[in-house]
């Protein structure tokens, strides 16, 4: 198991829409391990292929929070939303590619989603709470979109300007 680097905003590659996974091989079974312990270090409650610069169609999440709870590891390759709520639902999203930004971002409060297993079967679920908005925050970085992408164009200039300079301070030797 590798801990892979996180790309931080802006990258071209966090604006890309990914391909979808062709077959399940070993290779894809090993990026999910590694997808998970970088998720678990870092620490997150979800992660896409490309933030690792993998432009495949794979995230990984688990939204269990309590302490004490068993975990729930999720891995998820192509997934596509069938259905979603009427019901909208807010909460203050972070992101591990732009660190210690946090805004308010609205969506559907359950969605339905199917997608391909690990063990190459078809999975369907609802999500609703947590799980919900992390499903579709992960789903918005296989099509290019972060969660800044939602927010008007004045807060995303601030946070874009900020990840700048952040970027800037940690390339200085
Ligand atoms: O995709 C990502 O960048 C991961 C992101 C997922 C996410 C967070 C909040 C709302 C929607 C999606 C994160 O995991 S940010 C870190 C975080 O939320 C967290 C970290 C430690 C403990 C609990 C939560
Ligand atoms: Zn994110």
């Amino acid at each position: 198991m590798t801990l892979r680097p996180i790309l931080i905003h802006p990258d071209p590659r966090l604006k890309k829409v990914c391909a979808p996974v062709a077959a399940v091989t070993p290779e894809i079974g090993a990026l999910a391990e590694d997808m998970l312990h970088t998720m678990y270090d870092a620490p997150g409650i979800g992660l896409a292929a490309p933030q690792i610069g993998v432009m495949q169609r794979i995230f990984v999440m688990d939204c269990v929070k309590d302490e004490g709870a068993a975990p729930r590891p999720m891995v998820l390759l192509n997934p596509e939303i069938t259905w979603s709520s009427d019901e909208r639902s807010t909460y203050e999203e972070g992101c591990l590619s732009i660190p210690e930004e946090y805004a308010n971002v609205t969506r559907p409060a359950k969605v339905r989603m199917a997608w391909l297993g690990l063990d190459g079967k078809r999975q369907e679920e609802e999500f609703d709470g947590l799980w919900a908005t992390c499903a579709q925050h992960e789903l918005d970085h296989l099509n290019g979109k972060l969660f800044i992408d939602h927010l008007g164009p004045i807060k995303r200039q601030l946070i874009t300007r900020r990840m700048e300079k952040l970027k800037r301070e940690k390339a200085r030797p």
